[in-house]
């Protein structure tokens, strides 16, 4: 058996017992599909999941990629470039992208699902495969000319990879200095270093690879406004037949040693550096780099938290199944009886409610990101919350930060309690906790830490927004709290929803107050900086116990039907852990309320040496 465990049962619950997915599928964008040869693909990717993709996953943490810095190639190992052509043989990086570019078209929905199997068992391999992904977006925004690009790249499988962040450009993406200088013939100079480049060399895995890149054209203004996105090629090629020509003067002069995600290569990569030029053409035919860009960050944050949250389950199944055969000490009651029988720990209270909370925050962050997805395509969204179009846009850039910020803080820190829960033998590498750890520790910091996120959701994504889609989810919410299905049994938790939501709802006020208020006096703005984390932390946790109540009524309805078995068990599971997480997490909402009730700026003013 391999490192990873998947939860086939729990995707196939939220997509179509949950969300409803079934009513849309056989119709409209979806006509071929229908509910089996979906259950289908997700069997399909388990079993490349679970066998050839998890297969490689601790030999290539301990024995990573390897740079030659007179070549500029990193070599990458082989049991991991083998699994890694076994899925992209199955077209599988291809789900999902435009047909003109040989892509099948699927719900989102079903595709964050699939792509949390990958991305549980081996997450440098997806990110390897972003190649179509990226031609796709290049497609979408490129010229006509470049679209045929996009499908020579597609149809011969290259890699790609998203070129923002420099030495004194990270967060700040709009620092950045490395420079385009436009050419006679209608091409682009580009010269610069870039850091932090995932998948910028990737051995003999692709022919080619083109970098999509932010540069400064000479004389454009600061910040990200005078950014500009350019499509730089490693290798130049035959525009109408794809035939490779000149190498391009863009190389790879470094590769990080990282603490985790080893697999992934992380690289320096300098542009004209190296008595080449480093070839680039404008993306599309205006100057728009940074919000070109932020099509492909928008996914690769879905990514990212889909990531985090695949791993915090694989790691809660790894803890479980450890838990269910360990034996240790007596139970509770019998603590005196030093002849007691010795139980397996999940008799401990405290090993049950370790569990239970790493259900919680899995179960509940997958429920939190399907329903997100489910309002990445109008259809689905008009079925799921009856949002039309534009509020479905809105509700999905509502949700990102969610998915990525707390996906990722809750996924490493309920990661720990996997650990934890194989007491000294989860710190030995005999078990894929530590890894889990290690590698998922990333999540938080690229594609925006978490910081950023928090900054996003509420500046951008609430204040700019006026909010438009925090209300529609709140009136989700509250329609929720309001109806009387599942004959009165989740009452209590009903209460205990309508109060944290009740809770969000003054912080979002008070953030909103200090805002205002910043007119006048700016200093009270880092009231809003000092808050803005625990406040993404506590949506999350309401959308949290909102979808595991839903699930729970559903649950309710299906245990009322007579499942029997091993669904009967699924069943329990869920109403359990609804119930569990509204009585143990919701009610420390009004704690966070009252903290950010009571901000003062009196940290803002502390003299640094005081730290
Ligand atoms: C990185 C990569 O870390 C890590 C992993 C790579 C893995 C690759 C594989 C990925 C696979 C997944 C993809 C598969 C694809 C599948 C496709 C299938 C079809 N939303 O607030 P302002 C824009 S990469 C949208 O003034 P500042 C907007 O245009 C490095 N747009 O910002 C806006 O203009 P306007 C990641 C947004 O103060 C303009 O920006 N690095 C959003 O100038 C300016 O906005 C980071 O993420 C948004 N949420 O700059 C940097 N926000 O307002 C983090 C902004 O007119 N730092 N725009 O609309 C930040 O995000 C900063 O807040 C900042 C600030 C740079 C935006
Ligand atoms: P900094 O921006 O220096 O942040 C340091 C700390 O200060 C953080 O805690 C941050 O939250 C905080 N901070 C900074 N600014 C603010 C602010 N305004 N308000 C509040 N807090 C703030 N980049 C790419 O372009 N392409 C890639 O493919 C890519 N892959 C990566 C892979 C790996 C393994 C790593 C480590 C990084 C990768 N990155 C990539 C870069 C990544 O996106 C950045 O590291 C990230 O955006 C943070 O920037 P930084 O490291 O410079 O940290």
């Amino acid at each position: 058996m391999g490192h990873y465990k998947s939860n086939v049962r729990d995707l196939e619950f939220n997509l179509f017992e949950v969300l409803g997915l079934g009513d849309i599928l056989g119709s409209g964008a979806f006509e071929d599909l229908d509910v089996d040869v979906a259950k289908e693909m997700l069997a399909e990717v388990r079993r490349l999941a679970e066998g050839p993709l998890a297969e490689p996953f601790a030999d290539t943490d301990r024995h990573p990629p390897t740079f030659d810095p007179e070549t500029h190639t990193v070599s990458i190992p082989e049991p991991f470039k083998k699994a890694f052509h076994q899925f992209q043989e199955g077209g599988w990086d291809k789900l999902g992208i435009d047909e003109n570019l040989g892509g099948t078209a699927v719900p989102r929905a079903l595709y964050w699902a699939i792509a949390e199997l990958v991305l549980g068992a081996q997450p440098a391999a997806f990110m390897y495969a972003a190649g179509a992904g990226f031609a796709n977006i290049f497609y979408e925004n490129g010229t006509d000319e470049q679209k045929k690009w996009a499908q020579i790249a597609t149809e011969r499988n290259w890699g790609a990879t998203m070129v923002l962040t420099e030495p004194d450009a990270g967060s700040d993406v709009g620092a950045g200095r490395t420079k385009a200088i436009p050419q006679a013939d209608g091409s682009w100079h580009i010269e610069g270093v870039k850091r932090f480049i995932t998948s910028a060399d990737a051995d003999d895995m692709f022919e080619n690879t083109f970098h999509l890149v932010l540069a400064r054209p000479e004389g454009a203004g600061p910040g990200t406004k005078g950014l500009s996105l350019f499509f730089v090629p490693k290798f130049l090629f035959d525009f109408e037949t794809g035939e490779l020509g000149e190498r391009n003067g863009v190389y790879v002069t470094g590769l990080e040693h990282k603490m985790g995600l080893k697999a992934s290569t992380t690289c320096e990569l300098t542009f004209g550096g190296h008595g080449k030029p480093a070839i680039g053409w404008l993306v599309g035919e205006q100057h728009n780099g940074i919000a070109q860009m932020f099509d492909v960050i928008e996914h690769a944050r879905m990514m990212v938290g889909t990531k985090a949250i695949a791993t915090l389950s694989t790691g809660y199944l790894n803890a479980l199944g450890y838990a269910k055969e360990r034996v240790q000490g007596a139970d509770l009651t019998q603590m005196t009886d030093k002849t007691a029988p010795r139980v397996t720990i999940t008799h401990h209270p405290d090993v049950r409610r370790a569990l239970m909370m790493q259900k919680a925050y899995a179960e509940g962050l997958r429920a939190v990101y399907l329903y997100t997805a489910a309002h990445q395509d109008s259809a689905v969204a008009e079925l799921v919350s009856g949002a039309d179009a534009e509020l479905a846009f809105r509700v999905n850039d509502l949700l990102l930060p969610v998915v990525k910020g707390v996906g990722s803080e809750r996924a490493y820190q309920y990661l720990t309690d996997s650990l934890q829960t194989l007491g000294g033998s989860g710190f030995l590498q005999d078990y894929p906790l530590e890894q889990y750890i290690r590698d998922a520790k990333i999540d938080s910091l690229y594609e925006g830490t978490t910081a950023i996120q928090a900054q996003d959701f509420f500046f951008r994504k609430i204040a700019r927004d006026r909010g438009v889609a925090l209300a529609h989810i709140a009136g989700q919410i509250q329609k929720f709290i309001d109806a009387e299905a599942g004959n009165g049994r989740l009452k209590g938790e009903r209460k205990l929803l309508a109060t944290a939501l009740e809770d969000v709802q003054a912080m979002a006020a008070t953030l909103t107050q200090h805002l205002l208020a910043a007119q006048e006096q700016p200093a009270e703005l880092y009231k809003v900086g000092l808050g803005s984390v625990r406040f993404l932390m506590a949506v999350g946790d309401l959308l949290i116990g909102w979808q595991l109540l839903r699930q729970a009524e559903v649950a309710g309805a299906a245990l009322d039907a007579g499942a029997e078995g091993a669904e009967k068990a699924f069943y329990q599971g869920k109403v359990a852990v609804a119930q569990f997480f509204a009585r143990n997490v919701l009610p420390e909402l009004t704690a966070t309320r009252g903290v950010l009730a009571n901000l003062d700026n009196d940290v803002m003013e502390l003299d640094e040496a005081a730290f």
